[in-house]
């Protein structure tokens, strides 16, 4: 029986996806790595940000010393935060607000599981903390999606066992990150498809049969 969902932050309860995509091409453009792009921003989603860097270094031919590439990810850092000061609660995504409400409504306790370092800003500015019983995030944790730490640190914080937690995920990191940790997963998502999550659905306005995942 589940008793608490962890959802995933980027792409799954905002689409702040799109902005870590902007602030990588530009911080990409500034080094003069133009082939970065889409589908090189997909394989960042649900990763670490110091994995991101190196998804984007990896399309140029520079090599550059680990303060170099701290100086890097804090510069795309600050676009990325510059973007997100225009976030407000019209930022949920589709489905999002009444699938919180609704599962508050059950009794069922809400978790954050979010390698994000700005998971708390996000959730602040979006109107979303309110909803939220315990955040797992980037400071909680020393190794990313797909170890499972991030999630076991959200089901110690609300007091589940690891099975009593579903997790909605939007990246394939997230979801094998989710079986690693006992969890059932809900993919979400344009490839909602294809994470391998144990149930599916395009946006969380299609999860028609939350009966069942919640069993
Ligand atoms: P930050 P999630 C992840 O968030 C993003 O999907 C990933 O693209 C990003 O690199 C990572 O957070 C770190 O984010 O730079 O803000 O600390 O999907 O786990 O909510
Ligand atoms: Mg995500």
């Amino acid at each position: 029986m589940i008793k608490g969902v962890i959802f995933d932050l980027d792409g799954v309860l905002v689409s702040t996806d799109e902005l870590h995509y902007k602030a990588w091409k530009r911080l990409a453009d500034e080094i003069g790595i133009r082939e970065f792009n889409k589908e090189d921003n997909e394989k960042q989603r649900g990763v670490s940000r110091m994995e991101s860097l190196e998804i984007v270094l990896n399309k140029g031919q520079k090599r550059y010393t680990p303060k170099e590439k701290e100086a890097l990810a804090e510069r795309k850092n600050s676009y990325y935060r510059e973007m997100l000061e225009t976030l407000d609660d019209h930022a949920a995504l589709a489905g999002v607000v009444a699938t919180l409400e609704m599962l508050q409504t059950k009794g069922i306790l809400i978790g954050i599981g979010s390698v994000s370092k700005n998971a708390p800003l996000i959730l602040a500015k979006t109107g979303l903390l309110k909803y939220i019983d315990q955040v797992s995030c980037g400071f909680d944790i020393k190794r990313s999606k797909p170890d499972p730490e991030v999630f076991e640190v959200a089901a110690s914080k609300l007091n589940l066992k690891e099975e009593e937690c579903l997790v909605v995920e939007d990246s394939a990191a997230g979801v094998v990150a989710a079986k690693a940790a006992n969890m059932k997963s809900l993919g979400v998502g344009p490839y909602y498809k294809i994470l391998g999550a144990d149930y599916q659905a395009k946006t969380l306005l299609d999860v028609i049969n939350w009966e069942k995942i919640l069993c």
